[in-house]
């Protein structure tokens, strides 16, 4: 699976929390030269970035399936990662930041393109204003068969439930059940 969206949406986080291994990061620390591409507005705190991937690996219960996860650079400048990471996979899970929604729209364009099943998982940080699911589609476009749902990516319950939603997915577009 992969877990894509955009620049400081959580994907580190999110697959740090629920892999059972720990987690190969790439992270690079943000510099002043990538203050020009990089808005930090809504993620002040930042510090580094992710610039190739992050790997991580979940084990579901009965039956096992041992699941590899992919987590994505946000910026639309890795958008060749992006096609690199994501082929063979299940699904992918679009994080999206709601102080900075037209971050996600680059990683949506790219699973809708690439046919890949995915859903949208809303990371609520605490001081980011509450919309309900209907905003957030509205908001970004999406048709009403996609799951669009909220976790907390630094919590592992949470960042799992959304793996499951979207191999749920992934299973009912298989069957022509979700469509
Ligand atoms: N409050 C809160 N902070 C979060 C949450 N998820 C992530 N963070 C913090 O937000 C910052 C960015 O998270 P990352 O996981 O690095 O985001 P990313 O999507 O991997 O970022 P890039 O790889 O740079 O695109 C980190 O400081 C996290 O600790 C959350 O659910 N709530
Ligand atoms: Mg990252």
């Amino acid at each position: 699976m992969v877990v894509a969206g955009g620049f400081g949406a959580g994907k580190t986080t999110l697959v740090g929390a629920v892999s059972e291994i720990t987690p190969l990061r790439t992270e690079e620390t943000l510099s002043q030269a990538s203050a020009v591409t990089d808005d930090l507005v809504g993620v002040a705190g930042k510090t580094t970035t992710t610039v190739t991937m992050d790997f991580g690996r979940i084990t579901f219960r009965d039956p096992d399936v041992v699941v590899f996860l992919f987590g994505m650079p946000g910026q639309d400048r890795f958008r060749r990662t992006w096609g690199l990471l994501s082929e063979g996979a299940v699904g992918a899970v679009v994080l999206a930041d709601t102080r900075r929604l037209q971050d996600s729209f680059a990683a949506l364009a790219h699973f809708e393109a690439s046919g890949l099943p995915f859903i949208v998982a809303v990371n609520e940080f605490d001081t980011a204003h509450r919309y309900s699911e209907n905003e957030i589609r509205t908001a970004l476009a999406l048709p009403g068969h996609l799951p669009v749902l909220t976790c907390d990516a630094r919590k592992a319950h949470s960042a799992a439930s959304v793996l499951v939603r979207l191999v749920r997915h992934a299973q009912n577009l298989a069957t022509g059940a979700g469509l």
